[in-house]
């Protein structure tokens, strides 16, 4: 088992957004490139300001129209087709729940990028990990962030050999950046905040009994071959070290077929935000939330 399987397998598993169970199943990347970057609700009746005609004339190079089915284009256009009065007012939470439950059926709709910072290399790195719910703590908890009544705490998974690990670790305050786009209704959100790890002991908050319970309840949810490849010893962007078996302990089970808890190196990844950016195509919407002193504020910018 090498990294590429490992990707495919962190696919695999069944993830939870706002409380809705729901499986991703594997596909290509490039399949998953290519349905996911066509902006389908571009061509809405909306007016063209500069921005957004920069937007889609950047688009159109990669756009095979003919592929774009016509039920699909009415399809978004009606869906992206907000109240204007109350999608003004809501913050970027709200606005979230509403586009991820939309989006609830496009297959790779919870694959979002996260960059963070490498210090070493004074570098921006970023890549695709699949967003897998938010993780609701008690409300004393030192980590516990609501808005309008929602926990904004973002769930992901990853593995401690990966470098996003290295990079937060080294950074002073750990930063991250998550982007998510949403193709159906053509919004982007721009989530800023910190990352925190949780694993078996190599962490700060690893004590943390709420984090410990969180860690190992994503642990059970995943798909057998994704836990499997946590066990896996050939370190992940290393040199190709071949394809050789290990005694992988098969779907993360002992020979009873019992779960095995997670590894040192299977983490769960928490993203804290404190700054979202949203922007929405289809009536050039941008909006700017912060968490300030007093809570969330929020406020209409131009697109
Ligand atoms: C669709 C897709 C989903 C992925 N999901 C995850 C994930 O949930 N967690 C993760 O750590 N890596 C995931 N990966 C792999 C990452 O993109 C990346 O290759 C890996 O985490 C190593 O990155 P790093 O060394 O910069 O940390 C996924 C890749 C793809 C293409
Ligand atoms: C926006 O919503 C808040 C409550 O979430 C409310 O207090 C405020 O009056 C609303 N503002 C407008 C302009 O609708
Ligand atoms: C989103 O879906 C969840 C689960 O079905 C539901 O509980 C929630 O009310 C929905 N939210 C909105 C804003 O539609
Ligand atoms: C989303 C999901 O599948 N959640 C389940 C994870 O596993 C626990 C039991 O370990 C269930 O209670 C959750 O419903």
């Amino acid at each position: 088992m090498v990294a590429g399987f490992r990707i495919v397998y962190l696919c695999l598993t069944t993830t939870t957004v706002n409380g809705l169970r729901w499986t991703t199943r594997t596909q290509p990347p490039i399949a998953f490139a290519l349905s996911s970057c066509f902006p389908k609700s571009f061509r809405s009746n909306f007016h063209t300001s500069a921005t957004q005609a920069r937007l889609m004339s950047s688009n159109d190079k990669n756009i095979d129209t003919e592929s774009v089915g016509k039920s699909d284009i009415g399809a978004a256009t009606q869906d992206a087709d907000p109240p204007a009065d109350t999608a003004m007012n809501r913050s970027w939470r709200s606005l979230l729940e509403v586009s991820s439950n939309k989006s609830r059926k496009t297959r790779g709709s919870n694959y979002v990028q996260l960059a963070t910072f490498d210090p070493e290399a004074n570098q921006p790195k970023c890549r695709t990990v699949v967003f897998r719910g938010f993780q609701k703590l008690p409300p004393d908890h030192k980590y516990a962030s609501e808005l309008d009544g929602k926990s904004c705490v973002m769930k992901m998974i990853t593995d401690i050999r990966s470098h996003k690990v290295k990079q937060v670790e080294a950074s002073e305050d750990s930063a991250a950046e998550m982007v998510w786009w949403f193709s159906k209704t053509s919004e982007q959100y721009r989530v800023q905040g910190k990352l925190l790890f949780v694993g078996g002991g190599n962490f700060l908050d690893d004590g943390d009994r709420e984090l410990a319970i969180a860690r190992k309840e994503i642990w059970g949810n995943m798909s057998d071959s994704a836990r499997e490849g946590f066990f896996d010893e050939h370190t992940p962007g290393e040199p190709y070290s071949g394809d050789k078996k290990t005694d992988l302990p098969s779907g993360g089970r002992d020979t009873d077929g019992n779960l095995l808890p997670p590894p040192d190196n299977f983490l769960l990844m928490l993203l804290i935000p404190n700054e979202v950016d949203y922007l929405r195509l289809t009536d050039m919407y941008r909006q700017a939330d912060r968490l300030g002193e007093d809570g969330w504020s929020f406020e209409r910018v131009n697109p």
